[in-house]
């Protein structure tokens, strides 16, 4: 609140004004409407049993309703069944912090059933990550890269510029490239990968942005930004979901049982609301809880994120195959 605003601190709440006898017989004239500041306070001992929000829908909006081992089995068999010619690429790209490094590190440590943090994030609020790096492993992300890549700032000429993403997904960047805030690469960088052969190309781009952002307002620039990188997926024809992170800090319900994570009214808004403003279907957005640095792995918390990384890797292998059909048909 601006310190212009002069609003009083408590609110004058006028009489309420009694019907009359004639009034409540059989026509009631509705009182137009007015907006009065209540605080809680005000009228907390009012209420004989305040009505409780309801934080959870009675069935799952979304399955599976219930999370378990065999569930989680069936996604990670699925997600080896995998296996494109060639290693497609997914970028992670978003805004900074909202934890790509998070994301990236917590499928690494699925697919090593231990925890581990080679993607590092941290929490300064400008991009940690500067250089472009890939990581694949042996047994989850065997078939595919995945890449980290340098955030999107909330200002204008501060960090990744939307010449970099272009030539990203085109494929001309080489792996481990340090991305400079201050001029987007250039053709004549020892970079620069002039001719890129059709599996240097993104496949598949998952976007992470906070759900907590989502929810309270996500800033005009962001959506610019990403309107702008949408774009120009579109003309390339590159797949792109969107994955919701910190659903622990945006739903009580989440954080105290993650199983009610397809339950939750706060997080089928997010979703809902994060589909509208970045025109990517429900089906494609999907919520999750990163790891921190204590705990164990568990099957609940795994099996969002893995459901995020399968449907990557199904669009991604949707993509090579298409490039393959084209090439054919040219
Ligand atoms: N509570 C919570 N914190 C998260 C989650 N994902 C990331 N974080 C934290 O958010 C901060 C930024 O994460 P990071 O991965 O570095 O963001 P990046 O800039 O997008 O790579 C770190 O402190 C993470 O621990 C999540 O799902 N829940
Ligand atoms: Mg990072």
């Amino acid at each position: 609140m601006g310190s212009g605003d002069s609003k009083p601190l408590k609110p004058e709440i006028p009489e309420p004004s009694r019907p009359s006898q004639r009034e409540t017989s059989d026509t009631v004239t509705p009182e137009p409407s007015r907006t009065y500041q209540l605080q809680t306070s005000d009228i907390g001992h009012l209420l004989t049993k305040p009505e409780k929000e309801k934080l959870l829908t009675d069935k799952p909006w979304r399955q599976p309703s219930k999370f378990n081992f065999e569930h989680e089995q069936k996604i990670i068999e699925h997600i080896r069944k995998i296996q494109p010619e060639g290693k497609p690429n997914l970028l992670i790209s978003g805004p900074v912090g909202a934890g790509k490094s998070a994301f990236i590190s917590a499928l690494i440590s699925i697919g090593e059933g231990t925890k581990n943090s080679r993607a590092q994030s941290g929490s300064s609020a400008t991009s940690f990550t500067v250089k472009y790096i890939g990581y694949s492993q042996k047994t989850l992300i065997k078939h595919f890269i995945l890449r980290d890549m340098m955030g999107i700032e909330p200002n204008d000429g501060a960090g990744f510029h939307v010449e970099d993403f272009i030539y990203l997904v085109k494929g001309h960047i080489k792996n481990k490239y340090t991305f400079n805030p201050a001029s987007p690469i250039t053709p004549s960088d020892s970079n620069f990968r002039a001719t890129p052969e059709p599996m240097d190309v993104i496949h598949c781009v998952i976007f992470v942005i906070s759900a907590v952002d989502v929810y309270n307002d996500i800033p005009e620039m962001y959506i610019r930004k990403i309107g702008q990188l949408q774009d120009n997926l579109r003309m390339e024809r590159i797949p792109r979901i969107l994955v919701l992170t910190k659903i622990d800090q945006l739903c009580k319900k989440v954080q105290e049982d993650i199983n009610n994570i397809f339950r939750s009214i706060k997080v089928q808004k997010v979703v809902k609301t994060a589909s509208e403003v970045f025109h990517i279907d429900q089906a494609s957005i999907h919520p999750v809880v990163n790891y921190e640095d204590t705990g164990t792995l568990t099957p609940e918390q795994n099996i969002p994120l893995l459901l995020a990384l399968e449907q990557s890797m199904v669009y991604a292998d949707g993509r090579v195959q298409q490039s393959k059909d084209d090439e054919e048909i040219r």
